[in-house]
């Protein structure tokens, strides 16, 4: 471990792993959990994802300490021969979830051309960026979406009945990288509004309005008032699909349920998410290589002009982690370290 800039360790990412793992072990977690979760968060924190990496340790143990989440449930898989593949997280945190459910996906969607993952029943606390990737690792193409508590307005209103509500999509490339985005469909996620709030810096404009309906920047008005959608009332249809899709469609809670569950006690969301996948061999056929090549020849146009394709961000802080070593705020970490019993 060594400093940075103020404020900012490095740390290599193996030992970041271990450390996040102890902090998890120290909540109760059964093994399995503490493996699947450590993946999610500590790939956040290597990929410079400030809202889902370290900081959700701490969203884990508030969750824990609220008694709800199933510390051990070992998730249930059913397949029935169909595109569907369904898993019962059984009220525990969801990658473990994703995990096991992971290579029935992909193995409907190699025979269908398309599969459906619903996930039910689990705490969600991660970026969903680290599941596509592992779907595009077969050669598939994702898309993924999920609700979260009600904390965000519908455009025209000032009343929360959306999540954050995320949604991920993943195409596969030549090469160690896929093509991925990731985004919440608020202004700014929940994850970054929570961090504005702990170092007492205010929202950039136009995230939310406070209780009465007043558009504020201070994250502790918005987070009693309700935050906004992105893109007016493109991003705010957008979020209540995902309150649809992967919500009432997979017969599971929308944002709304989650958060009259929390009853105030800041855990986690709980509700399902859905995950579909899809086979271009399967749907393009023999000319799912030049559908490829094409793919390929729109990125370029779109890096050629000096436009970035979303996930580069992220890949390039990546390889300076794996080079460098993971940068962590410093004040974060020393929280972590002291769950599991730690010193800095
Ligand atoms: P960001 O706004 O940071 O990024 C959104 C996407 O746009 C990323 O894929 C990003 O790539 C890309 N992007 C950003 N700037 C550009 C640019 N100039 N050109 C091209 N692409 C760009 O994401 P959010 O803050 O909205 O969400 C952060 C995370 O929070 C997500 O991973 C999401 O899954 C998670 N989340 C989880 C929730 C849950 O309920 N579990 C709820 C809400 C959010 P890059 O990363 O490379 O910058
Ligand atoms: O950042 O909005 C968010 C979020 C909600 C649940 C997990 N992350």
């Amino acid at each position: 471990m060594s400093a940075t800039t103020a404020g900012a360790l490095r740390v290599p990412l193996d030992e970041l792993a271990g450390r996040i793992r102890a902090a998890l072990r120290g909540l109760g977690l059964a093994e399995a959990h503490v493996q699947a979760m450590a993946r999610v968060i500590a790939a956040g924190q290597r990929d410079a994802c400030q809202s889902h990496g370290i900081y959700r340790v701490l969203t884990c143990a508030r969750t824990v300490r609220a008694g709800k989440v199933d510390l051990h449930a070992e998730p249930v898989v059913e397949a029935d021969g169909s595109a569907v593949v369904r898993v019962d997280a059984r009220h525990a945190f969801s990658p473990l979830a994703f995990e096991r459910g992971l290579p029935m996906l992909a193995e409907v969607t190699r025979r269908h051309g398309v599969g459906a993952l619903a996930i039910r029943h689990c705490f969600h606390f991660s970026a969903l960026w680290p599941e596509i990737e592992m779907i595009t690792a077969h050669g598939l193409a994702a898309l993924a979406m999920t609700p979260s508590h009600a904390w965000v307005a519908p455009a025209g209103g000032h009343k929360p009945v959306f999540g954050t509500n995320p949604i991920a999509f993943g195409w596969p490339r030549p090469g160690p990288t896929p093509l991925v985005f990731d985004f919440a469909t608020s202004a700014i996620a929940r994850g970054d509004l929570e961090l504005h709030r702990r170092t007492g810096t205010p929202l950039p404009p136009d995230c939310g309005v406070d209780a009465a309906g007043h558009p504020s920047t201070d994250p502790v008005a918005v987070a009693s008032g309700a935050m906004r959608a992105f893109g007016g009332h493109k991003g705010s249809a957008l979020a209540m699909m995902v309150e649809l899709m992967a919500g009432a469609l997979i017969g599971d809670w929308t944002s709304r349920e989650s958060l009259d569950f929390d009853a105030g006690a800041g855990a986690a969301p709980c509700h399902g998410e859905l995950i579909l996948a899809f086979d271009p061999v399967r749907l393009g056929g023999a000319d799912s290589v030049d559908g490829q090549r094409r793919a390929e020849d729109m990125f370029d146009a779109i890096t050629a002009q000096g436009a970035r394709l979303p996930s580069q961000r992220r890949f390039e802080a990546r390889e300076r982690s794996l080079r460098e070593g993971v940068t962590v705020p410093a004040g974060l970490y020393r929280e972590m370290l002291a769950m599991a019993g730690g010193v800095a």
